[in-house]
């Protein structure tokens, strides 16, 4: 549970003693203050200021080459119990970690300027709103801080009136001198090839040391948001979600609110930002990451975007796959790992079809077209405010959040899970959610390839156990009344023909099945029923203006029994290891599923 803090004061001094930096500074959120810490970072070359008219008020960084995304081998729960961090997390007893982080952080920030930045996930002062304190000794980690989230000293009056809030330390590892004060040298990119991204749910406190990337050191994404945010939601009763949040108006003007989770890599920035292909649909982005979900006062879950920017990966990021977000980072927006052009832009693979014949390459060497390796990194990003998506719903940062209508659950599968289907009901949805997969290789059609589990896809960032995790979903839906809740869907844009060629042309054509979602939920189309669901009717959806391939259609929608019995068989031994903690409903939600595909599991 969590404890009586200590004030933000006395925190900050305990942790000055411990890190021993050069000087405190308190961060504001302001434009002066992104002013004096970008002109700060272009003097020390950790950025390069980018062509003010090609890309006003815009920045490259260049990590180092071992510090390029997040490590999940090296993400710890510290949870009193083992058990309560469960088999998909690192856990290590929380006594042992904090001896341990102590000995790192001892003089960490030696010869560093230790920043405090008060940060809010959610509108300040919002009944779901949650706030934060993160010290860090990275001028780059509080730029990025400025983008994704809400930095601001208001945070400090509502702590100051009685709020709670999560500590949250970070340092990059790299003190520039050491105990007897002689200097270490300064690297490039500042960071520690010992790394540690902690998290213990129960005290509700951040620790991470080492990295000076993305989710490792931007602590209110993922450590919070989603790691001690779903920590917080099952104590308080509400969800803590890897999921985006759009709202959709229908051609007869009707607002609907969908959130959908995806693991990484299947688009689920693209769908954040869909360009509708059929008329009169419109699709405004709410959030592309991460929404925090929770019943009100009238029994109906409303969600809000916890986050205040995106943190997108660049490569494939171009004007035919997701036009809107290249307008979003048309200015103010920090890139990471991306490749410099000779006139001082960026670009990356799949911004265009064609690359320029000169690049600078993200590790800072000369580039052209036909070499060896890309000249991005394949997880180079962009980090910009959502304020400047040119479709961002007007009321995004809405202290009420949005009404939920639909929940989606896609994952990237060649095999088995057709283009959309839908749960009987909020059981048999939070099974979808829990059966989320990838295949890890390339499949052919009924033959189901090593399939990669990523449960509601939130394996990397479920702060407890995930069968608790799961059955906490099913607490939630039994406590409100089913006909209030959202309707729950499976999708799948990457089935496959035998040939391995994709069926659904995806991007703005999944349009279509959002229509169909939505149409159900209108009660406008029966669907058929099926043994992994309700299907449409083929006549059902909106194809008008697509052209598909003869079959095709048939073929992202067929079931085939023997492939969907080995497929149980699977997910039987992925639930048996999560032992007496997967909740006895998700056992039935499986001999349900054996039962309607006509196999006998006892036989
Ligand atoms: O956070 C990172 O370091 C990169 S991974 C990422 C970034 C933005 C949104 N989602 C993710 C993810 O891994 O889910
Ligand atoms: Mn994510």
């Amino acid at each position: 549970m969590s404890q009586a803090r200590i004030s933000p004061a006395s925190w900050v001094t305990e942790i000055a003693e411990l890190t021993k930096p050069e000087n405190i500074v308190w961060c504001d959120g302001s434009q002066e203050e992104w002013t004096r810490l970008t002109e700060l970072l272009v003097a020390d070359k950790t950025l390069i200021r980018l062509n003010a008219v090609a890309r006003p008020n815009s920045f490259l960084a260049r990590t180092h080459p071992s510090d390029v995304a997040r490590v999940e081998d090296r993400t710890f729960i510290c949870s009193e119990q083992e058990i309560d961090a469960g088999p998909t997390n690192n856990w290590r007893q929380p006594a042992e970690m904090r001896a341990l982080l102590h000995a790192k952080f001892d003089g960490a920030m030696r010869g560093r300027t230790l920043y405090v930045v008060p940060f809010s996930m959610g509108p300040v002062g919002a009944r779901q709103a949650r706030y934060g304190i993160e010290i860090t000794d990275s001028a780059f980690v509080v730029l990025n801080m400025h983008l994704m989230t809400r930095v601001t000293p208001t945070v400090l009056e509502k702590i100051s009136e009685g709020a709670d809030w999560v500590p949250a330390l970070h340092s990059v590892g790299a003190p520039r001198f050491d105990a007897a004060g002689v200097a270490l040298g300064e690297q490039a990119w500042p960071c520690n090839e010992d790394k540690y991204v902690v998290q213990f749910p129960e005290s509700r406190e951040i620790w991470s040391f080492g990295s000076g990337y993305g989710g490792n050191a931007l602590l209110g994404k993922k450590c919070m948001s989603l790691r001690i945010g779903s920590a917080l939601g099952r104590d308080e009763g509400w969800l803590a979600e890897h999921m985006l949040l759009v709202r959709v108006t229908s051609p007869m003007g009707k607002k609907y609110h969908i959130a959908a989770a995806f693991p990484s890599a299947c688009g689920k920035t693209n769908l954040a930002m869909l360009n509708p292909t059929i008329p009169g649909w419109k699709v405004e982005t709410i959030g592309d990451d991460i929404a925090w979900i929770a019943p009100d006062e009238a029994g109906r879950l409303r969600a809000i975007n916890p986050e205040a920017g995106f943190f997108g990966v660049a490569p494939g990021t171009g004007m035919k796959t997701n036009p809107i977000a290249i307008q979003t980072i048309a200015a103010n927006t920090i890139f990471t790992n991306v490749a410099l052009t000779d006139d001082g832009d960026v670009w990356w693979e799949g911004l265009t079809d064609e690359a320029p014949e000169h690049l600078t390459d993200w590790l800072g060497q000369d580039w052209a077209p036909g070499a060896d390796t890309p000249a991005a990194h394949p997880n180079s990003r962009f980090t910009v405010s959502i304020d400047q998506c040119p479709i961002v719903a007007s009321d995004w940062d809405s202290s009420d959040g949005v009404e939920l209508d639909a929940i989606l659950f896609g994952g990237r599968r060649a095999t088995n899970v057709p283009l959309v289907v839908e749960a009987r009901d909020w059981a048999h949805g939070v099974f979808m959610g829990a059966t989320i997969s990838s295949e890890q290789t390339a499949a052919a059609e009924g033959v189901v390839g090593t399939l990669r589990r990523d449960p509601f896809a939130m394996l990397p960032f479920c702060g407890y156990n995930m069968g608790d995790y799961w059955q906490h979903w099913l607490n939630i839906g039994a406590g409100l009344e089913a006909t209030k809740l959202p309707k729950v869907f499976q999708v799948n844009w990457f089935r496959k023909n035998a040939a391995g060629k994709f069926l659904w042309p995806g991007f703005g054509e999944n349009s279509r099945v959002i229509d169909w979602v939505i149409r159900r939920i209108e009660g406008e189309v029966a669907g058929v029923d099926s043994p992994i669901g309700l299907l449409p009717q083929l006549d059902e959806l909106n194809l008008d203006g697509l052209e598909i391939a003869a079959g095709a259609l048939e073929e992202l929608f067929h079931i085939d029994v023997n492939s969907w019995r080995a497929e149980a068989r699977l997910t039987e031994d992925f639930f048996a290891g999560f032992g007496s903690h997967t909740p006895s409903a998700m056992d039935e939600q499986l001999r349900e599923l054996e039962r309607r595909l006509g196999w006998d599991p006892i036989s």
